[in-house]
Order: structure tokens, then C-alpha cells, then sequence
């Protein structure tokens, strides 16, 4: 009994592990680079000059986005290169994660 405990825990760490590298590459794949032009931290906005957005087939221009989480604005400031997540929701364009790369 106590073998078979041991290798469902096993494969089940395994699985695990294996779930948060795919999260992982995920992330990093749906990454857009761009420019912070200016932010709003009362409304949670951000504008961004950014490059393509591959995940929203979306050329490169600069917008403004509604972040997920206020926090994030305190990570970058205006001028700042980063790359950042998007998604949509609700036809809104949410950014999801954003970091400087500078
Ligand atoms: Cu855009």
C-alpha cells in the first residue's frame, strides 16, 4: 500500500510539474514588447507603443489598456521598454503582466 501512495504521489507531482512549465512557455510566448507612454494608476490604465501582438493579431501601435491588477502599475514608468501580457475580455484589452526589460 505504501508503494502505491508513493507513486501516485510521484505522478502526481510529476503532473504538476509538468502543468506550471506549460503555463510557464505559455506566458513567455504570448509576451509583447513595447514602450510605456503613460500611466493612470486611479483608472488602472496604461498606454503602451507596442509591437505586434501575436495572441490578438494585432499590429503595432500605441493604445491604451486596462491592467488586471493596479499593482502592476508600480513595477514601470513612463519611458520604460517592457514586455507584457494581454489578453481580451469582454472586448476589453487586459493586461495580465507587464515588466521592464531594462
Ligand atoms: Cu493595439
Amino acid at each position: 500500500m505504501k508503494l502505491i501512495k508513493s507513486i501516485f504521489i510521484t505522478a502526481a507531482l510529476a503532473t504538476s510539474a509538468m502543468a506550471s512549465i506549460s503555463v510557464f512557455a505559455q506566458s513567455m510566448a504570448d509576451m509583447t514588447v513595447g514602450e510605456i507612454r503613460k500611466i493612470d494608476k486611479d483608472a488602472s490604465k496604461i498606454t503602451i507603443k507596442h509591437g505586434e501582438i501575436k495572441n490578438l493579431e494585432m499590429p503595432p501601435m500605441t493604445m491604451v489598456f486596462t491592467v488586471k491588477e493596479p499593482a502592476l502599475l508600480d513595477k514601470v514608468k513612463p519611458g520604460d521598454k517592457v514586455k507584457f501580457a494581454v489578453v481580451r475580455e469582454d472586448g476589453k484589452m487586459i493586461v495580465t503582466d507587464i515588466q521592464s526589460t531594462q
